[in-house]
């Protein structure tokens, strides 16, 4: 009896998931002229539009529509002749098939008995843990588990120092990976956990341990990551509720426009109930701090940063709050392009191929706040934002099929691994 109980239950709970999702929708928008841009970016506040990928000219984005901003949304894309086309009829059905599909392979994993990392299927924050606990246990002479501080929350922020020296051989060039700062982008914290394997348990390519030193935060945001396996599955803020009287309410900071850097001034609101909140001052929250002090401490010898969010396939480069270029702007592109060309020998043909550029000209929108225009700003030569791929042509974006994560994990490596060895040859010739 009791069984069939706790059974009825789970159904119970598995049926109330997503509810506040019902009756949304999901519209692919192809703006073709600057007036249609206008239009959309008027529409976004109006009916509280939450943008899944970025409309631009010649890219079709992907937005959210709420029920009851339904009806004045056709009619006001189709007043405006924006072409547009649905992207998913029933959102909620959609992630309850996305969580059908992830529910499935973490259970043929769990009778498998694997203890491996699972590519296969999106990773919680303690499958992360345990991951980074054990590969610091087992490779001690070359990898240290760091806790920097806890979230918000209390949950510890894990990061793994990888090195043959102890980070005591300060001629090495540091590079350093971040995931995870905006919590629904699944697919970045597996590309760091993936580096994290190729550069301890798989190596390949030996050199990159010889000539750097590797600091690895999969998950700069554990709080807001979580919220979108339990509770809210388009979560991308923080989930901090001390910054404004409405925090309590509204929780959260989006990681990515609390920076150091223009902080406040474009792409961001100061309104604590947006996605885009910035915080009630740069460094507000935690776990961007985290990232500020790795960055402070290495900063004399760190060559390379990247910061893995999804989607769109595209990798950019500052700077990202005006669409202006840093005197470094040259060497930022010619190893964007190397990431990107590597990337593209080894990806599948229905992915699209990755764009490179300035932040604000390829994704469409400046940002002031942004980490990788920060970590620019205070001396790092290579920063970089990677969106990678999300297939918004074909399947979708956020919630990527699991099946994919592996290969974009292994394609984004082939990029890392271009990246750090450019990014090596640069940093000796100008030392
Ligand atoms: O808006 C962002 O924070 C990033 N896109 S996302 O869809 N992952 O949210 C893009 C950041 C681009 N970089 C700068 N604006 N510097
Ligand atoms: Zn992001």
């Amino acid at each position: 009896m009791m069984k069939v109980l706790a059974l009825l239950l789970l159904a119970a709970v598995a049926l109330a998931k997503h509810e506040e999702l019902i009756g949304w929708k999901s519209y692919y928008l192809a703006p073709a002229n600057e007036e249609h841009l206008q239009t959309i970016g008027r529409l976004k506040y109006d009916l509280d539009l939450d943008v899944l990928s970025h409309p631009i000219l010649q890219r079709e984005g992907v937005v959210l529509v709420k029920p009851e901003h339904h009806d004045s949304f056709i009619q006001a894309v189709q007043e405006a002749g924006i072409p547009y086309r649905i992207h998913r009829e029933d959102v909620k059905a959609a992630l309850d098939y996305d969580d059908m599909v992830i529910e499935t392979r973490r259970r043929e994993r769990v009778m498998r008995n694997s203890r491996e990392m699972p590519y296969d299927s999106y990773q919680r924050m303690e499958v992360i843990d345990a991951y980074l606990e054990r590969i610091a246990r087992e490779y001690p002479d070359t990898v240290t588990l760091v806790t920097a501080a806890n979230s918000f929350n209390g949950r510890p922020i894990n990061y793994l120092k990888i090195s043959t020296t102890n980070f005591e051989d300060e001629s090495k060039p540091v590079i350093f990976i971040d995931g995870g700062i905006h919590a629904r982008e699944w697919i970045s914290p597996p590309t760091v956990t993936y580096a994290i394997r190729k550069l301890v348990e798989d190596v390949t390519e030996s050199d990159l341990l010889d000539r750097f030193d590797w600091i690895l935060l999969p998950v700069v945001n554990p709080d807001g990551y979580e919220h979108t396996f339990t509770t809210y599955r388009f979560w991308r803020k923080t989930r901090s509720t001390d910054q404004h009287s409405l925090s309590p309410t509204c929780p959260g900071v989006d990681g990515n426009r609390n920076y150091d850097f223009f902080w406040n001034t474009v792409g961001t609101s100061a309104s604590p109930c947006a996605d885009t909140y910035a915080g009630n001052r740069p460094f507000s929250e935690i776990e961007t701090r985290v990232v500020r002090d790795i960055v402070q401490e290495n900063l004399h010898r760190l060559a390379l940063y990247l910061t893995m969010h999804s989607y769109g396939s595209m990798i950019l480069y500052p700077w990202g709050h005006d669409g202006t270029l840093s005197p470094n702007a040259f060497a930022l592109h010619l190893v964007g392009v190397a990431m990107a060309d590597r990337i593209f020998e080894n990806q599948l043909p229905n992915f699209p191929r990755y764009v490179v550029g300035n932040s604000v000209l390829v994704i469409g929108y400046p940002a002031a706040g942004a980490s990788e225009d920060w970590a620019h700003l205070v001396g790092v030569p290579l920063s970089y934002t990677y969106e990678l791929p999300g297939l918004a042509g074909g399947l979708n974006g956020f919630h990527l099929d699991p099946i994919y994560i592996e290969q974009v994990a292994k394609e984004t490596w082939e990029g890392i691994v271009v990246g750090a060895r450019q990014a090596g040859d640069l940093f000796l010739r100008n030392k």
